[in-house]
């Protein structure tokens, strides 16, 4: 046996499989070259004989609206289409220009200018480029925007070429295509936020939900409680000013990525404690030993007390605060993880316990508190699942209504999905077993003894292991085993990035290429058209994509040896 083949076959199993398949065919036929786009088309033809047309030196992008996003993305990828001459790694087998003329025009034709960016907005476009021309047609500006990106990803080579005879119809499977950031454990710069941010629009996601807060720091400064990011963040270098929020806002409409906050409570809120003492329960216990009941490494989780009467005032301006800075109708309220051990600790709570009072009687005060208020603010609230599915603190689901409140599944267990939308609740999916990508060193699983000698606060590691891999992330199906009814209530996903392990530093490889996996599989499914999960396509496509973003600026780790792309089948 000739021990070369080995390796070959390691890069990617099915591709030998792809291999042995095609060369049973008569030469005659003339397989179409892989498209190079992430992800992946719902919808694209190719016509023979797959050629290419160059672009003009002077080649344009024609928008003739007044859309201020859209002019901005248009110049952004005029500029990017023109520089990039991005050439794949395995060679595009083309014909050389099938036209003499080369393109001058990429037309823009958006039906309608005014819907804004916000959940459900029609992102679909279409893509004509028979020989000498090119349009794009959308519904939206943002429709528009995913169009212009899978323009620049068609464009190869120096000089620059399209592929020609080509048609698309896209639009996207699920709508809500997310990433949840921690800056609190971790402190993120504003460039890290934005080049993630750019990065998700590259991979046509649509939604960045900014774990803002938590324990460790409170790094947003708000204009009505100051107080709480001046005692409560690692420092003055390591605070969002309100300036700094509305540019991540901006930025993130001008590549159709919505901002959506969350200030975690009433758990996870010891950094509060900093500026608010008396109104956060157990900000000073650690959780181990004894009474070890930790849950991420914490300096102790601080749980708000709903029984303090300067509680829900502050957290009122809290709120207000946020809707003011952040303009999109969903609003993150937290609620995961509430500990009995934690209220337990407060002497007015052990009182209210002694009176017949319940744990769960207390979260209702707090959801009563905050959830019409979120509603009077003209928002739809998310909740983590946790709310309504925890096991001993939860709230009635009389409390929660389904028009205006949202559920985040984050737990494996016997299919939270499917009891969040079997309530008749709508559904985020960021199962953890799936879609957490904070594990960076290792399997770390909490409960043996050399895990209670280190003490949570001392390891700094949260229960991420295993560490996901990309096929693991592509291949999952957040539908799964739901009815169609059920399923029509998942809106989509989030991968989650929590932030115990991470910090500018490891941004890039921890996100990049695992979360384009997830981009795919949110936009068009793991899937071909028979039915079968595209892992040997998707595997040469991913890695051309990876090369292609760090190209770009951002730091995807390799997922195979560059030898494998150079040394096909
Ligand atoms: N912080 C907050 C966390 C986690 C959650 N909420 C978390 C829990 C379990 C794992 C990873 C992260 N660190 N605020 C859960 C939603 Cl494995």
């Amino acid at each position: 046996m000739n021990l070369h083949y080995i390796p070959n076959a390691l890069c990617s199993l099915s591709s030998l499989i792809l291999l042995l398949f095609i060369s049973s065919i008569p030469t005659s036929i003339a397989q179409p070259p892989q498209v190079l786009v992430w992800p992946k088309p719902r919808n694209l033809t190719w016509t023979p004989p797959y050629s290419s047309i160059l672009l003009s030196p002077t080649f344009t992008i024609s928008y003739s609206g007044s859309n201020p996003y859209l002019q901005n993305a248009v110049s952004r990828y005029l500029r990017l289409i023109l520089a990039e001459k991005y050439t794949p790694v395995r060679p595009i087998p083309s014909n050389l220009t099938a036209s003499t003329q080369p393109l001058q025009t990429l037309t823009l034709s958006v039906n309608d200018e005014t819907p804004p960016l916000q959940h459900g907005v029609d992102e679909s476009y279409s893509l004509s480029i028979p020989n000498g021309t090119a349009v794009l047609w959308s519904a939206t500006v943002w429709g528009a925007m995913r169009g212009l990106e899978t323009v620049s990803q068609l464009v190869w080579g120096d000089p620059a070429r399209l592929p020609v005879g080509l048609e698309i119809w896209d639009s996207p499977l699920f709508e809500h295509r997310g990433v949840m950031l921690d800056t609190s454990r971790n402190y993120y710069g504003m460039r890290e936020i934005l080049r993630t941010i750019g990065a998700m629009s590259e991979n046509k996601m649509n939604l960045f939900h900014w774990h803002i807060t938590d324990s460790h720091s409170f790094p947003i400064v708000l204009p009505s409680v100051p107080e709480l990011a001046e005692k409560g963040s690692y420092g003055a270098g390591m605070q969002y000013s309100a300036e700094e929020v509305r540019g991540i806002v901006e930025f993130g409409m001008s590549r159709g990525v919505r901002v959506v906050p969350e200030i975690d409570s009433p758990g996870h809120t010891g950094s509060w404690a900093a500026a608010y003492p008396e109104i956060v329960a157990c900000a000073n216990m650690f959780w181990s030993p004894p009474g070890k009941d930790p849950l991420a490494a914490e300096p102790g989780t601080g749980h708000l007390n709903p029984l303090h009467p300067n509680t829900y005032p502050l957290l009122r301006n809290v709120l207000r605060d946020l809707a003011a800075l952040f303009p999109d109708s969903f609003l993150h309220a937290g609620a995961d993880e509430v500990i009995p051990g934690c209220w337990k600790a407060d002497p007015k709570i052990q009182a209210f316990l002694a009176s017949g009072g319940t744990l769960s009687q207390l979260l209702e005060t707090h959801v009563n508190a905050t959830q019409p208020y979120i509603e009077s603010l003209n928002r739809t609230a998310i909740y983590w699942e946790d709310v309504l599915l925890d096991s001993t603190i939860n709230v009635k689901p009389e409390l929660l209504s389904k028009e205006t409140t949202i559920l985040q599944s984050w737990n494996n267990g016997p299919n939270n999905t499917k009891l969040i939308t079997s309530m008749g609740y709508r559904a985020i999916v960021s199962s953890s077993a799936f879609y957490y990508l904070d594990c960076g060193h290792g399997d770390f699983l909490g409960n043996d003894s050399s895990y209670d000698k280190m003490g949570d606060e001392g390891n700094g590691g949260s229960w991420c292991g295993p560490f996901k891999t990309w096929q693991r992330i592509y291949d999952y199906d957040i539908t799964y085993g739901l009815t169609a009814e059920e399923a029509k209530l998942v809106l989509g996903g989030e991968v989650a990035l929590w932030s115990e392990q991470a910090d500018g530093t490891v941004l890039d490889p921890r996100l990049w290429p695992r979360t384009a996996a997830f981009a795919e599989a949110m936009w068009s499914g793991n899937r071909d058209e028979t039915g079968i999960k595209r892992y040997a396509e998707a595997t040469d496509r991913l890695n051309e994509w990876r090369y292609r973003m760090v190209a770009r600026g951002v730091g995807a780790e390799p997922i195979q040896p560059l030898w494998c792309l150079k040394n096909p089948g």
